[in-house]
């Protein structure tokens, strides 16, 4: 749960780290779920997912899935915990009782060769007249994660500065702010233990380093929403109201 505490940090900051949102098991579920999963998608990839690959000036580096979307249709324990009452518990507490999901996206940024995320605010992505900046995204630790293989890293605060100027460009997280990532000395970074998971607001300003170590960064972002806002764009409604009502 969510106690008053961290919704007051949460409400000033524009996230909060749950420890231990996720238990070993199911993290060791995802993981064998996931094994493997560039090489796999390469060869076969499965019906319904979005897959974007890192872009490497080397073109004898192997490929490298930036982002795939839909990951609940590769992962049953993904597709579980993001309807599970641990997780909607917290979401209900942050956007109320009628909740959406809006995406679940894997995001493996692998060793040595993931590359950075850069700043933006997910409302930049999702700013439509139909959509106001309700959603909440958690992101979840299947690895763990530090600084060296690059943790995500918020902007504490920024969620209260309203929607700001972002550059476009047309590859993966191909909307971003002025400097695309470089360090911030206003930045905070979240490291995780497996299992983890840090909730934030759709505009707060986040981005995360290369991963310049020899281990993995794999992180799956959950994105629920208020369902009956930007509706067209909601795949199922996990708690409340259904959808089209
Ligand atoms: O993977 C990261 O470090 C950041 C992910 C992210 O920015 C997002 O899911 O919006």
């Amino acid at each position: 749960m969510l106690t008053p505490e961290k919704k007051r940090f949460y409400d000033e900051n524009g996230f909060i780290l749950k420890k231990g949102l996720v238990p070993f098991e199911d993290i060791q579920q995802i993981r064998e779920e996931i094994k493997d999963i560039h090489n796999r998608m390469a060869e076969h990839p499965v019906d319904g997912i979005g897959l974007s690959w890192e872009e490497f000036d080397n073109p004898n580096l192997p490929p490298r899935i930036k982002q795939l979307m839909h990951s609940e249709l590769i992962s049953p324990a993904l597709n579980r915990i993001l309807r599970s009452d641990a997780m909607l518990d917290i979401i209900e507490k942050l956007i109320g009782p009628d909740i959406s999901l809006y995406h679940s996206k894997l995001l493996p940024k692998d060793a040595e060769d993931g590359t950075a995320i850069p700043w933006h605010q997910d409302y930049a992505y999702w700013n439509r007249d139909d959509n106001r900046p309700l959603m909440v995204n958690c992101q979840l630790a299947i690895d763990p994660t530090t600084r060296e293989n690059g943790c995500i890293q918020f902007v504490p605060g920024s969620h209260k500065w309203g929607l700001q100027e972002h550059e476009r460009r047309q590859q993966t997280f191909g909307v971003f702010l002025k400097g695309h990532y470089c360090e911030r000395d206003d930045a905070v970074a979240v490291e995780m233990a497996p299992g983890d998971g840090v909730f934030f607001n759709a505009l707060v300003i986040h981005g995360s380093a290369a991963n310049t170590s020899n281990l993995p960064r794999q992180m799956n972002t959950f994105a629920f929403n208020v369902t009956g806002n930007g509706i067209t764009q909601c795949r199922e409604a996990l708690r409340g109201k259904p959808l089209g009502q």
